[in-house]
């Protein structure tokens, strides 16, 4: 088993639902444990065109899968909750992103692991720091990449959105 960070987003339709159930499908899925949710942040949008504000969420997993099989169920689990691309950056349902693959390097057409982005992105560093206070990216602490980054729009929700990992 492997560990990995997965990275949630959703900013359209019932968002903090699809962040549960993205968290449920990968639970579901042979080869995938879930070990932790952060709490739901709610953050304001990133790039792209005006969009709602987004809630955010980091998971931690083992996971039996390659790294290709881990991306293709995660956008498996994104087409469940009817995912669409229009414009790069743009409003989405659910958004499922490979963070980190117990420090691997891949960088393939269909995949790049690091997440090449982030390093720059508070909706990401600020769930993973709170779900894993010892988070490493690129071989540096997470708690210190955080110091370089603008926080100011990642505001954590009341725990009682929180997310539950199924038993
Ligand atoms: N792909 C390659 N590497 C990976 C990986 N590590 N994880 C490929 C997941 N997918 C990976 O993905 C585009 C292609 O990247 C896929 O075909 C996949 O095979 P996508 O999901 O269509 O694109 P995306 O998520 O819109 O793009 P990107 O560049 O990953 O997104 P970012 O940089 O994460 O930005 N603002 C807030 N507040 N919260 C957000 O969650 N998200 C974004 C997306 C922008 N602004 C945001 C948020
Ligand atoms: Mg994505």
């Amino acid at each position: 088993m492997t560990a990995a960070v997965i990275a949630l987003g959703a900013n359209l339709g019932d968002a903090k639902a699809a962040l549960q159930g993205a968290v449920d499908a990968l639970a579901a899925t042979a080869g995938i444990t879930v070990l932790a949710c952060s709490q739901v942040f709610e953050t304001d949008p990133v790039g792209g065109p005006e969009q709602p504000v987004y809630v955010n969420a980091v998971v931690l997993v083992d996971t039996a899968l390659e790294p290709l099989a881990l991306l293709g169920r995660a956008n498996e689990i994104e087409q469940e909750w009817h995912r669409t691309r229009e414009v790069r950056w743009g409003p989405r349902t659910l958004d499922v992103d490979i963070i980190d693959i117990d420090g691997a390097v891949i960088d393939t057409e269909r995949l790049t692991v690091p997440h090449p982005r982030a390093h720059l992105r508070g909706f990401v560093l600020v769930p993973w720091l709170a779900v894993d206070p010892n988070a490493m990216l690129h071989g540096r602490a997470v708690h210190d990449l955080i110091a370089d980054v603008d926080v100011s729009g990642v505001r954590a929700l009341d725990p009682a959105v929180s997310l539950q990992v199924p038993a």
